[in-house]
């Protein structure tokens, strides 16, 4: 299992909300991915995540939460992946939820497991673009400023780049990529073949794969470049 994330190329994200048979978890956490993500934008509750994690648990893959609510913060993963929206005006997306939580929790985390995010949604039809407000981006540019931000004002260790449900526009993840000295670029959204998967890898560090795997388990399977 490796738990650093400098060194991940590829993550499978699963929902708690959808469903999913023994084989194909067990194609999935064995298929040589780095790491197992659990999360979603809607439908997440604790009982579907527990559900869920106990099942990767059986597998040596790391398994790490993406929290989407405080109220499915489940104990036992490797890792927890926390998101602030950085294109939303929307305070609660950025530090209000955030602030909640950590006046309820924050003396009982263990900080060494968590791992701040810096979210920028691009694809404005998706549910979590809706959900948060994100803000169109007009040029690259406002990508990269986005990227600076992440990277040198807030120094957070990923800079995430969701087009969640549809292809990206690969330049500006390149172009995106180029600008951060520390943080690492997770591009998420649409990648449905083996062609893809080598495109977004090949434009940031980390590739994350989502829906192709409940539609077409064994193009999910292809994104893991060998
Ligand atoms: C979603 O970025 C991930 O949060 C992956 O996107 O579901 O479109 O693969 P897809």
């Amino acid at each position: 299992m490796n738990l650093n994330i400098s060194a991940w190329k590829h993550v499978f994200k699963l929902d708690p909300d959808r469903s999913l048979d023994e084989s194909a978890l067990e194609r999935l956490c064995l298929s040589g991915t780095d790491a197992i993500m659990v999360g979603g934008s809607s439908g997440v509750t604790y009982d579907n995540t527990v559900d869920l994690m106990s099942r990767i648990r059986r597998f040596e893959v790391a398994c790490v939460q993406e929290i989407s609510t405080d109220e499915a913060v489940v104990p036992g993963f490797d890792l927890y992946f926390i998101p602030s929206v950085l294109n939303t005006e929307q305070g609660r997306w950025i530090t209000g939820r955030h602030h909640q939580a950590l006046k309820d929790y924050g003396a009982l985390l263990d900080w060494s497991r968590v791992v701040p995010e810096g979210y920028v949604i691009l694809n404005p039809d998706s549910t979590a673009a809706r959900l948060t407000g994100a803000q169109e981006l007009e040029e690259p540019e406002d990508l990269k400023a986005y990227a600076r931000l992440a990277d040198k004002l807030f120094r957070l260790p990923v800079f995430y780049v969701e087009y969640s449900g549809a292809f990206g526009n690969m330049e500006w993840v390149r172009q995106a990529k180029h600008v951060l000295e520390e943080a690492r670029l997770f591009y998420g959204g649409g990648i449905s073949s083996e062609e893809q998967a080598r495109q977004a890898a090949e434009a940031a560090h980390t590739i994350v794969v989502g829906n192709i795997i409940y539609e077409d388990l064994e193009r999910a399977l292809s994104t893991v470049l060998k």
